[in-house]
């Protein structure tokens, strides 16, 4: 056996309305710090995080928006083999609650897994320091999330960097869980064919009629 342990890399894409504190819970986790600046200065598409979960290391790859979710038009790069799907809301916004369900379809349309009834989503209910302004109760995000094969939900603050490390260790925990599953079915990490020709054109376009 090797000496060298297989490093997972897990990609987790947050999903939900703008404002709802997507990149501060982002921030926070990776950078420790309660402000958008870090992201916006690096013009990232992603930050990675590494976690050790039992006797394993693994990378967090965490895809953030840069801001189009207000378009819900996040381009296929941004779903594309997404390990786990945070769904975020603000606990103060009722709107950002009831577009759960968007979110939530619009990933399986987008990233369309193999899988869809037991895709990895967490639910994360931010903003709970502002508790004097909270419309969504902890008892309606969980029967929602009942609702949608049991969901884990996290009640978090990045303001206050509240449950925020306990949240994102369980989505790791969850979707190493379930890549290991998946690794007795290799058709998930078999790339896409690629037929080499001896004559390939270079064309400059991918010869796609779609
Ligand atoms: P988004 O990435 O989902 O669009 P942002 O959300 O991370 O940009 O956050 C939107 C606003 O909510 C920001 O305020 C941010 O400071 C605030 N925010 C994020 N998380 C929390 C939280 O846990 N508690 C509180 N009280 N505020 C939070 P501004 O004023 O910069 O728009
Ligand atoms: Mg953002």
């Amino acid at each position: 056996m090797s000496s060298v342990r297989r490093k997972a890399l897990l990609k987790v894409i947050i999903l939900g309305d703008s404002g709802v504190g997507k990149t501060s819970l982002m921030n926070v986790y990776v950078n420790k710090k309660f402000s958008n600046q870090y992201k916006a200065t690096i013009g990232a598409d992603f930050l990675t995080k590494e976690v050790h979960i039992d006797d394993r290391t693994v990378t967090l790859q965490i895809w953030d928006t840069a801001g189009q979710e207000r378009f819900q038009s996040l381009g296929v790069a941004f779903y594309r083999g997404a390990d786990c799907c945070v769904l975020a809301f603000d606990v103060t916004n009722p709107i950002s609650f009831k577009s759960l369900d968007s979110w939530r379809d619009e990933f399986l349309i987008q990233a369309s897994p193999r899988d869809p009834e037991h895709f990895p989503f967490v639910l994360l209910g931010n903003k709970v320091d502002l508790e004097q302004n909270r419309a969504v109760s902890a008892k309606r995000a969980q029967s929602w999330c009942q609702t949608k094969n049991n969901i884990p939900y996290y009640e978090v603050s990045a303001k206050e960097a509240l449950n925020v490390e306990a949240a994102f260790q369980a989505i790791a925990r969850d979707a190493l869980a379930r890549e290991s599953q998946d690794t007795s079915d290799f058709s998930d990490f078999a790339p896409p064919s690629v037929r080499l020709t001896s004559n390939a054109q270079s064309s400059g376009s991918s010869g796609c009629s779609c």
